[in-house]
């Protein structure tokens, strides 16, 4: 379904997706053409839970991510260039290019460090939630992970805490292995059977949402956001999805091909090979489906919409491209706390 809002933010949260689906098929194209970045992820597929989530936040509230953080930095509100240029490692990046995709950081926009240790964030957002609620503020923290950080221990040291201390953090869960094996990767390799009954043991309130529907997201963070403000404590949310056949662990391919929106209305352009990710998994199609149905936007509208952001991520490649790499003399510079 749709998340409940007025026109313009809807029409806003969906070019959020559109700029998050079409920056990742950039990048890939663009490495592809001979750009190295190393090892990355990608975040294709799972726009549905951070653009909705990620809209619900004020400038003072602060998000922790993880190695697939590029979808969640851009939905924050970053400069599509410079987060290329970060994964570029070029000087013009949010972090001189010394981060690179597994670290894309942007202290102004609230996205405290990000971590590619897996679980690695889950008690740093802790710590962040016990700042806010220590400077009496009502601020609150989003904590983004995947359905692996829940074999960590930190994290079940982390929402120990959380629960005990009544912190105002939303452990957001993007569970992608649902289908998994189908697809040919490992499914998650938890003994519990349900995510959701690992924190609501440690009574955190917990629930799992489909990941693809981006109303759904919308009033679960929503209500978990009202709580933390109010000083209701921790929640925890299941997202799940299926993961993007072209997800592959090192290097994320265009197996789907660049997303043909027109897939949504015409159902005669859905491709034999991955006919199931077009037609009931891929969570932007399902947006696009219902945007039109329930008639907010015409096919017209969201082809206008969907060219406007493919020529401003065009813009963003050649600005990263064109950037500089940092100075040899600059190595040293960020690097060592002083
Ligand atoms: C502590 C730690 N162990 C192992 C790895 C290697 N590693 C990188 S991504 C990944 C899978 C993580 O799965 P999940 O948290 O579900 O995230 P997903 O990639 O599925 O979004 C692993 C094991 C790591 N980065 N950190
Ligand atoms: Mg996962």
């Amino acid at each position: 379904m749709l998340p409940d809002l007025p026109q313009a933010e809807l029409v806003e949260l969906y070019r959020v997706m559109l700029t998050m689906r079409r920056f990742e098929e950039a990048l890939i194209l663009a490495t592809k053409s001979g750009v190295s970045v190393g090892h990355f992820h990608v975040y294709i597929g799972q726009e549905c839970t951070g653009a909705p989530a990620l809209s619900l936040l004020r400038p003072d509230d602060t998000i922790f991510t993880t190695h697939r953080n590029h979808g969640h930095v851009l939905a924050r509100g970053a400069v599509p260039g410079r987060v290329l240029a970060e994964i570029m490692g070029r000087a013009t990046g949010y972090n001189s290019g010394k981060g690179g995709t597994l670290h894309v950081t942007v202290r102004e926009l609230g996205v405290l460090p990000t971590s590619a240790v897996v679980g690695g964030v889950v008690p740093l957002a802790t710590g962040a939630a016990f700042a806010a609620k220590h400077k009496g503020s009502d601020s609150v923290c989003v904590c983004f992970f995947g359905d692996g950080a829940m074999e960590e221990g930190a994290f079940y040291e982390a929402i120990n805490l959380a629960s005990l201390w009544t912190l105002p953090v939303i452990y957001l869960c993007e569970n992608n292995s649902e289908g998994a094996v189908a697809g040919g990767f490992p499914g998650s390799t938890i003994a519990a059977r349900s995510l959701t009954d690992l924190p609501a043991a440690f009574r955190i309130p917990a629930q799992a949402v489909d990941g693809t529907d981006a109303g759904e997201v919308h009033r679960a963070v929503k209500d978990a956001i009202r709580k933390a403000r109010a000083g209701e404590g921790a929640s925890f949310i299941e997202a799940r999805t299926v993961r993007w056949p072209g997800s592959r662990p090192l290097w994320p391919d265009l197996l789907t091909g660049e997303t043909d929106l027109g897939c949504a209305w015409d159902p005669s352009r859905i491709p034999e090979s991955h006919g199931d990710w077009h037609r009931s998994q891929d969570g932007l199609l399902r947006f696009t489906r219902e945007i039109l149905q329930a008639g907010r936007m015409g096919t017209s509208d969201i082809v206008a919409l969907d060219a406007a952001v493919r020529a401003s991520m065009q813009q963003a490649v050649r600005f990263a491209i064109d950037s500089p790499h940092p100075a040899l003399e600059t190595a040293f510079d960020g690097v060592f706390a002083r």
